[in-house]
């Protein structure tokens, strides 16, 4: 299918808005969050406005409702990234918790002092964090695999890093950052031929890439609703079922337990032993209908749209006097980071906001990459499905602008 931006924009209506000076809304910070189509709000408010029960406990038909809601959702995102099977899918309030989650019920529980964790530096910090503290816990160390100027990862240094003390290689799909799409497969295959489990933070990936967790053979893989035209507050886990019987829960509660005494209690199977309490359900049926969304425009389409917009901005972006884009990687998303000399990412972002263009400035929660970068911060515009030419022509317009204004001043 040919994408329509402009038709697909009239299910947005978020987009719909236009400024007091009579500008519409451009938005281009996808990869922070992206705007909800009205099928997702309509699902949402649907739950709300009749089926309004708990999940899994109580007879009554709203609760049935519920509850038969919820897991469809869970079906319909196992069928979208190809898990084997809904029990593998565990909701959580996002990608960081899904780290959180693995760092602390797998890697707190089965790593040893010693033991070596790899990451890249590229990883967002909720990719880096959580698992500083494990290593730190544990007396493990934590590795990270460096990246090459033109934002690709340093494959030679990955291989020599990929020791046989390595458990476990967390990596982004993509970056938030470079938009660099890493070839995960093939990490996958190395780490799994060293004896090593890997995390795919998917985070900027499942939402604009065509993937296959089965086919990939990941271990784990987290992403968050939000990023995906679904709510926020809602984000899934999957992991391989005996890395799922295997890990101890985060939170402990409500509706996680098989049988409870007084002192002690045992866990209800898979994913219900990672879901204490009741889960933001209204968020979970939100998702599915996003998922939905996306899987009737097809990936394929989706991605050949993205594309070809990138390489579109990355033109025109290109032929503003003293900007920089970062990064340059031949397989890319549709997120490119740049600075505009002598002016700060964040003057630039207030700038183009006054001309309602919504981009993001600051370090991108990527700080040790940054670092390497050697800025503190950089600007960032970043595409989805409802995005055209037309959007990148008021980004280039808006950015020399900016330009004129700050070297004439
Ligand atoms: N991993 C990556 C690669 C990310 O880009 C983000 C969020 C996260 C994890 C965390 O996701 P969350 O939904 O749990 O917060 N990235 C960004 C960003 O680039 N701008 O705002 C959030």
């Amino acid at each position: 299918m040919s994408f329509e931006p402009l038709k697909l924009r009239a299910d947005f209506p978020a987009l719909g808005r236009v400024f007091d000076d009579g500008r519409r809304l451009v938005y281009l910070d996808n990869a922070a969050t992206t705007q909800k189509p009205r099928d997702v709000l309509k699902a949402t408010r649907r739950y709300y406005e009749e089926s309004a029960g708990n999940v899994h406990r109580a007879v009554h038909r709203l609760a049935a409702e519920a509850t038969g809601l919820y897991e469809e959702a869970r079906q319909k995102i196992a069928a979208f990234i190809g898990a084997p099977s809904p029990k593998q899918i565990v909701f959580t309030h996002g990608a960081t918790e899904g780290i959180n989650l693995v760092a602390h019920g797998w890697a707190r529980k089965f790593l040893n002092a010693g033991d070596e964790l790899l990451v890249t530096e590229m990883e967002h910090h909720s990719n880096l964090i959580p698992w500083q503290q494990a290593a730190r816990a544990k007396g493990a160390t934590l590795r990270l695999v460096p990246v090459l100027a033109d934002g690709t990862l340093d494959r030679e240094a990955f291989r020599r890093l990929l020791t046989p003390r390595v458990k476990l290689l967390a990596v982004t799909h993509a970056s938030n950052v470079l938009g660099t799409i890493n070839p995960i497969a093939e990490l996958i295959r190395e780490a799994h031929a060293a004896g090593a489990r890997v995390l795919v933070d998917g985070a900027q990936s499942v939402p604009h890439l065509p993937l296959n967790v089965a086919a990939l053979d990941a271990d784990f893989l987290v992403f968050s609703g939000h990023k995906m035209l679904g709510p926020t507050g809602i984000g899934v886990l999957y992991a391989k079922p005996e890395l799922l019987d295997a890990m101890d829960p985060l939170l402990t509660g409500g509706e996680m337990i098989s049988r409870v005494w007084d002192d002690h209690a045992t866990w209800a199977e898979p994913p219900q032993k990672f879901e204490a309490g009741t889960p933001h359900i209204a968020g979970a049926i939100g998702l599915g209908a996003a998922v939905d969304y996306l899987a009737k425009l097809g990936h394929d389409a989706l991605r050949q749209h993205e594309l070809a917009l990138t390489a579109y901005a990355l033109e025109k972006l290109g032929a503003v006097p003293d900007l920089k884009i970062f990064g340059r990687a031949p397989e890319r998303l549709g997120v490119v980071s740049f600075a505009l000399e002598g002016v700060h990412p964040h003057d630039v972002a207030q700038f183009l906001d006054r001309d309602g263009l919504a981009i993001r400035a600051g370090h991108m929660c990527a700080q040790p990459l940054l670092r390497r970068l050697g800025v503190p911060a950089v600007s960032r515009a970043s595409f989805y499905l409802y995005n055209d030419r037309d959007d990148v022509d008021r980004l280039a317009a808006a950015l020399l602008a900016v330009r004129k204004f700050f070297h004439a001043t």
